[in-house]
């Protein structure tokens, strides 16, 4: 008798309920599968712009999906519609919602259009950004294109199950966690396993012991790439075997079973929920024997790359196909010896089928009704004004021209309304009405409404956005104590540790001699290996358990241990968490905070500032370069109290110098896009951060002896930068500007200009040309000399104020050379 034992309905399942049960899976089935073959004409048709779809896929997410319980979370990627269906988080209406990109979070709840379709999520905050309770639903982390990518946030988030189950200070925390019951579903394609960070990820989560359900859709292709191309020996599960869970060790409990055996896997998906749940042991399913009938994407067709025999395979295998054939076979016998069906016959299969076809495609038109709907009234709206400017206008026809190629346009788009009305108002630039006057308003608001649509949420808009946290200085007793810059820094963690029991610190050598520089120095033997530990050297993963673990509550400080080997960490950075809350509309947030520290100290590979580089990658993360300890650790103090991700650099060079011994740890803040006038000055306003500061006062000091006098400004805060438009009031002072940092010409130096001359509209109180002065363009060599020669020195940055000083006034600044 072929068995059907879902976990929560285990036992007494009435043959009408395990009937009705199945009858609903084998239609959802059908629902997914329909919203592929439509999905794919509306772009073809043009209706939409992209598809990726999950037809082949549907019946081993229906077992997924059975095991899937509330609290628990999926990290996975664009063929998943059926398990988001299954979950009851997605409707038809809003697959075609997203394929349509829809704009309205509540009618496309996915990302707001901003995700093109297969990009899923469900919502994990308020409206007022506050936490939902996650252990009452069922919970989707937000999917991105780049393959792979999804697996170190995975590792968080079934990681984050660990810790709160470990920890009875959390116990309070029932929002994110019961006990520690959570389960992390990953799902990936098998081509994409090819990947690096797969690896790191299926290592890390073995390492950590952590309950994870790792599901590989195997179709043997990557769109065209065979899998001969991309895995050795073909099969991902063969070659994981060496990860295999042995009697005394770690490891994984792996199974394979065909994507079209609906039994066999909810069978296997069963277990699979139950190892991991209750004995948070790592599982991998490897689903092989899955097809894939429409082909990768819209953009190709499969026929090009796979040979007859794979497409016949392929129509033989196909899982619904299967399932079906499994329905109709199916037969038992009650108590009395009467059969039991699932179906009468074919033709209530045929029934559904056809009432699968209907619905879905109600749900199409609703969909499309929608969302051209509201296009066309601002159509209707933009039309309207163009005929009322039109009459006044002596460009009258010009104008009516315009509003009827507007208005013949079948399927418009924002960008047809907003488009026709900013060339229209060229039209009346030198007339003058109210009618212009009221285009002019419709093209503002239109263009301030875009803004909410497409740009809002890049940072955290609640108010708990990290620079809405007030600073609080920090307090020193009279003794007037100094102390290597490191005890600040690790008598701050310790309090941090002591108010927050969710801050878990990690990274490389963080643990047990507390970090490299032991700024987290006897820390984990007061506060445990959970709060504050050692990881293994995989930089993609650290920031993904981060992220992971600040998506179910927690307040990760995850540590690299040098900026230079941040670049293994910036995909991940830039791809995953700097897109949050971008990408779901502000619905999911992770605050991590990324430890780093850089700048100035020794060669290649320790002293590279990449700053530019980095600011450029990862906007929607706050970057910090604090100058000293102090300010650093004021930043993690006001980083934790609010919402936003961050990445604080803190300098190198900076462990082993005095600073003052506050006595409010955990308390004093640095505030966020502030800066601080270090040096008051007149002749030239010198802009910079971090180490590079140092150098700067030094050469303010020699400065001074032949009469010059600048102002410093440390910056503190690159993204974002100077909130308050306050450098360029120096500016107005001095009339002059150099930006002084060790990245390479045209970094993070550039940057700055653009902010400080364009955005703050400096350029108007220039006498002099602005300048920067940055490190040379190859990686700094290694030694004193080394430095000297690659990064700004005291001496560079004398010669250069002196230069434009002396081209200002030549008489009284005699040429150097
Ligand atoms: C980092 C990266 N490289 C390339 C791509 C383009 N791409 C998208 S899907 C895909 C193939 C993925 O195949 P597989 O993992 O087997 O998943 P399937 O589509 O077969 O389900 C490729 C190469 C991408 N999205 N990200
Ligand atoms: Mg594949």
């Amino acid at each position: 008798m072929p068995k059907l034992a879902t976990e929560s309905k285990t036992s007494n399942l009435s043959f009408n309920d395990f009937k009705s049960e199945i009858l609903n899976d084998y239609k959802i089935a059908r629902i997914s599968r329909e919203c592929s073959l439509l999905g794919r004409r509306e772009v073809l048709t043009g209706k939409a712009k992209f598809g990726i779809f999950g037809d082949g896929k549907e019946v081993p997410q229906l077992a997924m999906a059975k095991a899937f319980r509330n609290g628990d979370f999926r990290s996975g990627y664009y063929r998943d519609q059926t398990f988001m269906m299954a979950i009851g988080e997605l409707s038809a209406q809003q697959f075609f919602a997203g394929l349509y990109a829809h704009t309205d979070i509540k009618i496309e709840p996915m990302s707001a259009g901003r995700q093109m379709g297969g990009h899923f999520a469900t919502h994990s905050v308020h409206e007022d950004g506050s936490w939902k309770n996650l252990t009452t639903q069922k919970n989707s982390s937000a999917d991105i294109s780049p393959t792979a990518a999804q697996m170190p946030r995975l590792v968080g988030l079934a990681q984050a199950s660990k810790v709160y189950r470990n920890s009875n200070d959390l116990h309070h925390h029932t929002k994110f966690s019961n006990n520690g019951n959570e389960v992390a579903w990953g799902t990936i394609g098998n081509a994409s396993t090819s990947e690096g960070v797969f690896f790191e990820s299926i290592n890390a989560a073995g390492v950590l012991e952590i309950p994870m359900v790792m599901s590989i859709w195997d179709d043997e292709y990557g769109i065209s790439v065979h899998a001969k191309h991309q895995t050795t020996k073909e099969s991902i599960s063969e070659i994981l075997k060496g990860f295999q869970k042995e009697k005394h060790t770690n490891g994984y409990e792996i199974f394979v079973v065909n994507g079209w055996d609906y039994v066999q896997l909810i069978d296997v998906y069963t277990k699979a929920s139950k190892i991991a749940r209750e004995q948070h042991v790592p599982v991998i399913i490897h689903v092989k024997e899955v097809t894939q009938p429409q082909g990768h994407s819209t953009s190709g067709s499969h026929e090009r790359y796979k040979n007859i025999e794979r497409l016949k395979w392929e129509k033989e295998h196909d899982c619904i196909e299967k399932m079906r054939e499994w329905i109709l076979d199916f037969e038992l016998e009650d108590g009395d010896g009467n059969p039991l069906k699932l179906v009468s016959g074919k033709e209530e299969l045929i029934a559904l089928e056809k009432e699968v076809k209907k619905e879905v495609s109600a749900a199409k038109r609703n969909a499309w009704s929608a969302f051209i709907n509201e296009i066309k009234l601002e159509v209707t709206t933009a039309s309207r004004l163009l005929e009322k400017m039109a009459l006044k206008s002596s460009n009258k026809n010009f104008i009516i021209k315009l509003k009827n190629d507007l208005t013949s346009i079948v399927e418009p788009i924002r960008k047809d309304i907003l488009s026709t009305s900013r060339k229209a108002l060229r039209y009346v630039k030198d007339e003058s009405f109210s009618e212009k006057i009221e285009l002019q308003k419709f093209i503002m608001n239109s263009i301030n409404d875009a803004a909410l649509k497409y740009s809002s949420h890049l940072s955290s808009e609640t108010n708990a956005a990290a620079i809405k946290i007030a600073e609080i200085l920090p307090i020193y007793n009279s003794q007037n104590k100094t102390v290597d810059g490191r005890i600040v820094m690790r008598d701050n963690f310790d309090a941090i540790l002591k108010k927050y029991p969710e801050v878990l610190i990690f990274g490389e050598d963080a643990g047990q001699i507390g970090d490299v520089n032991q700024g987290l120095e006897g820390l984990q033997e007061k506060y445990g290996n959970q709060r504050v530990s050692d990881t293994g050297i995989r930089e993609a993963t650290i920031i993904g358990q981060g992220i992971g673990m600040a998506m179910r509550g927690l307040r990760p400080i995850a540590e690299i241990q040098y900026l230079d080997y941040l670049l293994y960490a910036l995909q991940i950075m830039s791809d995953d968490l700097a897109t949050l809350r971008y990408r779901t509309f502000g619905k999911q947030k992770a605050p991590l905070i990324i430890r780093t520290r850089g700048h100035r100290l020794e060669g290649i590979w320790h002293s590279g500032s990449p700053m530019g580089g980095i600011i450029h990658n990862i906007r929607g993360i706050h970057v910090l370069v604090p100058r000293n300890m102090t300010k650093a650790a004021g930043f993690y103090n006001t980083l934790l109290r609010g919402d936003d991700p961050a990445l604080i650099i803190e300098c190198l060079n900076g462990y082993r110098l005095k600073e003052q011994l506050p006595i409010n740890f955990g308390e004093f803040t640095t505030p966020i896009g502030v800066i601080e006038i270090i040096k008051k000055g007149k002749d030239m306003t010198v802009v910079s951060y971090g180490s590079t500061l140092r150098i700067v006062q030094e050469a303010a000091v020699e400065l001074l002896l032949v009469g010059i006098d600048i102002e410093i400004i440390d910056i503190q805060s690159l993204l974002p930068f100077d909130i308050n438009h306050d450098t360029v009031k120096s500016v107005a002072k001095t009339n002059r500007l150099l930006i002084v940092d060790e990245d390479v010409p045209g970094g993070a130096s550039a940057y700055l200009l653009q902010e400080i001359i364009e955005t703050q509209d400096g350029y108007q109180y220039l006498d002099s040309k602005p300048a920067t002065l940055s490190a040379k363009a190859h990686r700094p060599a290694y030694g004193s000399d080394g430095d000297y020669f690659s990064k700004p020195s005291a001496e560079d940055i004398f010669e250069k104020v002196y230069e434009m000083m002396h081209e200002a006034y030549p008489t009284k600044f005699k040429s150097l050379y």
